[in-house]
C-alpha cells in the first residue's frame, strides 16, 4: 500500500516536470498504481487506518507525488451538499473553464509540503475535466466549489506546478476580483 513514505516532498524533481499522457487502453501496470493512489486518499481519510499507518489526510493525489511522471490523479472530496466526488483518472484535461475565480479561505496544503504556506491561491470557480476512468470510459465533468478547487490543485501536479507557484508574492492574502470564497 502507498504510505508518506510514498510520497515526494518539495525538492524532488518530480515535482517541477511536466507528466506525459498514459497510453491508453491503460496497461495493468498503471491501473494498478492509480487504483493504490485511490486506495491511499480513502485510507488517509479513515481515522483508524490513517493512525495506524501514520497517514495525513488528504483530499487528492497525482502521480509525480510518487515520483511517476504520468498523468493520473486520484480524488475523494465532498461538496457543500455532502456530495461525494470519487475518481480516479488518466490524462485529466481542462476543457474549459469560467472567468470567475474561486478560493479556499484557509488556503490550501499539500502532502508533498511539509510546511503551512499561508495566502490565497486563486482558481477557477467554473471547470469541465474530460478525463478516462479506471474502466476506460470516457468522462465529462462540470465542477464547482472545493470538487474545483482540488481538480485544478492536482491537474496543476501534472504540469508541474505547487500551489503557492499561484499565491501573490508581494500581497498572499489579495482576493482576485469578484472571486467565490469557499469555506469563510
Ligand atoms: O486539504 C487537505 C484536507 C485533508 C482532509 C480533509 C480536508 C482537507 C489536505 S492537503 C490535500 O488533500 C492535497 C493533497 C495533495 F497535495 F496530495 F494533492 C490536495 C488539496 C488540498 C487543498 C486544496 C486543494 C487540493
Ligand atoms: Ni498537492
Amino acid at each position: 500500500m502507498i504510505t508518506m513514505d510514498s510520497i515526494v516532498r518539495e525538492g524532488h524533481p518530480a515535482l517541477r516536470e511536466k507528466s506525459q499522457d498514459v497510453k491508453l487502453p491503460a496497461s495493468e501496470e498503471d491501473k494498478q498504481i492509480l487504483r493504490k493512489m485511490i486506495e491511499f486518499v480513502m485510507n488517509s481519510q479513515n481515522p483508524e487506518i490513517a493512525e495506524k499507518y501514520n497517514l495525513r489526510p488528504g483530499i487528492g493525489l497525482a502521480a509525480p507525488q510518487l515520483g511517476i511522471n504520468k498523468k493520473m490523479i486520484a480524488i475523494y472530496v465532498t461538496d457543500e451538499n455532502d456530495k461525494l466526488y470519487n475518481y480516479a483518472l488518466f490524462n485529466p484535461k481542462i476543457i474549459s473553464h469560467s472567468t470567475q475565480r474561486s478560493f479556499l479561505a484557509s488556503g490550501e496544503g499539500c502532502l508533498s509540503v511539509d510546511r503551512d504556506v499561508p495566502g490565497i491561491v486563486p482558481r477557477y470557480a467554473k471547470i469541465t475535466v474530460k478525463a478516462t476512468d479506471l474502466e476506460g470510459k470516457e468522462v465529462n465533468l462540470r465542477l464547482k466549489g472545493l470538487p474545483a478547487i482540488v481538480f485544478q490543485h492536482e491537474i496543476d501536479h501534472l504540469n508541474g506546478v505547487m500551489f503557492y507557484d499561484h499565491i501573490d508574492k508581494n500581497d498572499p492574502f489579495k482576493e482576485p476580483a469578484d472571486a467565490i470564497v469557499i469555506g469563510r
